[in-house]
């Protein structure tokens, strides 16, 4: 698979707390970042996402006293899982993991940042109809097929890879550039969603140098 001038690759939350030591640690978190070094030079564009919560946020547990991480609960828009806190603004576990060398980023696309909305997906926030802007970017910007890595892949790959699509995007998830949390309880899941939503799964050895900007 040859990559284009209106391919982008959108780097997924590869945050410190989604790595081992983190507050929400993916397993292998950290594993993703030599895939995403060896990919993004085959890359035009560069972007990333940060997840970017207040204190406090609806989405932790901690902020309902009597519930536990990975709990479910009801909000407003639907049921939501419980996290540890993790990635509060400003905090060194918000912060990319510091062997992240991608420089050349375009954009970095906060989410997650409404108290009262989580935001799995870089597109849309979980109540599926307060966008993130992100569509309207990429479109603006002529892009035309987006490629995917990073964390986690059962949770912002897995929606954010569903929404590209649903936007009219060619979206492509690079497999071994993405670690799960929880993969043995949702593999075959994400597996029928991307293929129900014509979404691809490729792997970092698949992808071959751009051709020249015209
Ligand atoms: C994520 C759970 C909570 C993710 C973010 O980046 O996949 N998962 N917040
Ligand atoms: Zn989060």
């Amino acid at each position: 698979m040859q990559t284009t001038p209106h391919d982008v690759l959108l780097v997924v939350d590869v945050q410190n707390d989604f790595c081992p030591g983190g507050a929400l640690a993916v397993p292998e978190g950290d594993a993703v970042i030599p895939v995403i070094h060896r990919v993004a030079p085959l890359f035009h564009h560069v972007i990333l996402t940060q997840d970017w919560h207040p204190e406090g946020h609806t989405s932790f547990a901690s902020s309902y006293g009597t519930r536990k991480p990975f709990e479910q609960v009801e909000l407003s828009y639907g049921p939501q899982t419980l996290w540890p806190d993790h990635c509060i603004q400003g905090t060194p576990g918000a912060e990319f993991h510091p062997a992240l060398h991608l420089p050349q980023a375009e954009l970095i696309l906060r989410k997650g940042f409404r108290p009262h909305v989580d935001s799995y997906s870089a597109f849309f926030e979980n109540d599926h109809t307060t966008p993130t802007g992100l569509d309207g970017y990429l479109r603006e910007r002529g892009f035309r097929r987006v490629f995917l890595a990073g964390l986690a892949y059962d949770y912002c790959v897995h929606y954010s890879a569903i929404d590209a699509r649903r936007a009219g995007f060619e979206t492509v998830v690079l497999r071994d550039g993405c670690r799960a949390i929880d993969l043995a309880a949702s593999e075959a899941r994400i597996r029928a969603d991307f293929a129900e939503a014509g979404v691809l799964e490729s792997t970092s050895g698949q992808l071959s140098r751009p051709t020249p900007e015209p």
